[in-house]
């Protein structure tokens, strides 16, 4: 592992943007750090390492969402891994079959990952997603997000400390692809994980959720202030609870109320973030049910209209959550 001077590297510095243009023009960028694709209906899979497709169904023609930063950017394969690094951060994505023992995948993935980030001078994770399989198939304990939970927690092998947690999103795709998707951006300095004041933080879920609470932040404030807030997948969770089962809208609108109160604890610590979500908040949002896709798309539109946005069919990680977000805020 090599040290390198701090001080001699600018702030990390990421730009995140959907944009519509073949991949190939945007891989020509030297400062491309990641590019991905969604939906299973893509023709073109440029072989870059820096290029990712993310098989969840798009509403409509989904943009490319690109990663830029303020460096020439490196990148290569190490074995199943693929990275590139520029700019004080670095990207990387796994994938591992699943034949059905999710427990098993996501404890090689990330223990991989572990292994990955030790001998990396970007160590310190800031944002990490899963996409498995049939997320809420089998019952009780034995529900795959829940066994998930357990392989992934025995695949980073010790309990990671409240201020190490990462932001996160866990998803589900709705058609098989008999593979656990893991992707992530790390950086060379650690960033600091924020809790949500109406959530109970997810590494404290009460035994009801499963064995094993899952090990990650609500949102990450990466330590330079030249990066947006990192905010995870949000859902109509308050408390432990998952409320509002019936009602699509009303789900919406605790997941604003969530993620407007992880805008405010990040403004305590940063009050340079704008207040508001607006044109400088990038919103992935991930729906359930395919045939309400036309229904979040109207919402976003009537309540968030000047917020960039990408909205996919895939599964929240409990059965009466209808739709979550994640994304960025800078
Ligand atoms: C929730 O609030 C919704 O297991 O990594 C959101 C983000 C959720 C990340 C994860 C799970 C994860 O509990 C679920």
């Amino acid at each position: 592992m090599s040290v390198l001077p701090t001080v001699a590297s600018p702030a990390a510095a990421l730009r995140v943007d959907y944009v519509d243009a073949p991949a190939s023009a945007v891989l020509a960028d030297p400062r491309l750090l990641a590019v991905f694709g969604f939906g299973t209906a893509i023709a073109v899979r440029p072989d870059d390492p820096r290029y990712l497709h993310v098989a969840l169904p798009a509403h409509g023609p989904a943009p490319l969402e690109a990663w830029r930063v303020e460096a020439e950017v490196t990148h290569g394969r190490d074995g199943d891994i693929v990275w590139s690094t520029g700019g004080g951060l670095q990207f990387g994505a796994l994938e591992v079959a699943d034949d059905g023992d999710i427990e098993a995948a996501a404890a090689a993935a990330y223990a991989r990952l572990q292994d990955w980030l030790a001998a990396s001078d970007h160590p310190h994770p800031l944002r990490i997603w899963n996409y498995l399989d049939g997320i809420t198939e089998g019952e009780g304990d034995a529900e795959r997000y829940r066994r998930f939970c357990v392989g992934r927690a025995r695949g980073i092998g010790r309990a990671l400390a409240p201020g190490e947690l990462p932001a996160a999103t866990a998803i589900g795709h709705p058609l098989t692809t008999g593979r656990f998707q893991l992707y992530w951006l790390t950086a060379r300095q650690a960033g600091t994980p924020l809790e949500n004041p109406r959530q109970v933080q997810a590494w404290r879920y009460p035994r009801q959720y499963g064995p094993q609470p899952p090990g990650f932040a609500r949102a990450l404030l990466p330590a330079s202030s030249a990066m947006p807030l990192l905010v995870s997948g949000t859902a109509a969770v308050v408390g432990h609870a998952s409320r509002h089962d019936e009602s699509l809208d009303a789900q919406l609108d605790e997941i604003l109320a969530n993620l407007r109160s992880l805008i405010a604890i990040a403004r305590t610590r940063r009050p340079g973030l704008p207040m508001q979500l607006g044109p400088g908040a990038r919103l992935k949002v991930y729906v359930r049910d395919a045939a309400a896709l036309p229904q979040v798309d109207a919402w976003l539109a009537a309540h968030l209209p000047d917020v960039p946005r990408i909205v996919l069919h895939g599964h929240v990680c409990r059965r009466e959550l209808r739709v979550e977000i994640d994304g960025c805020h800078g």
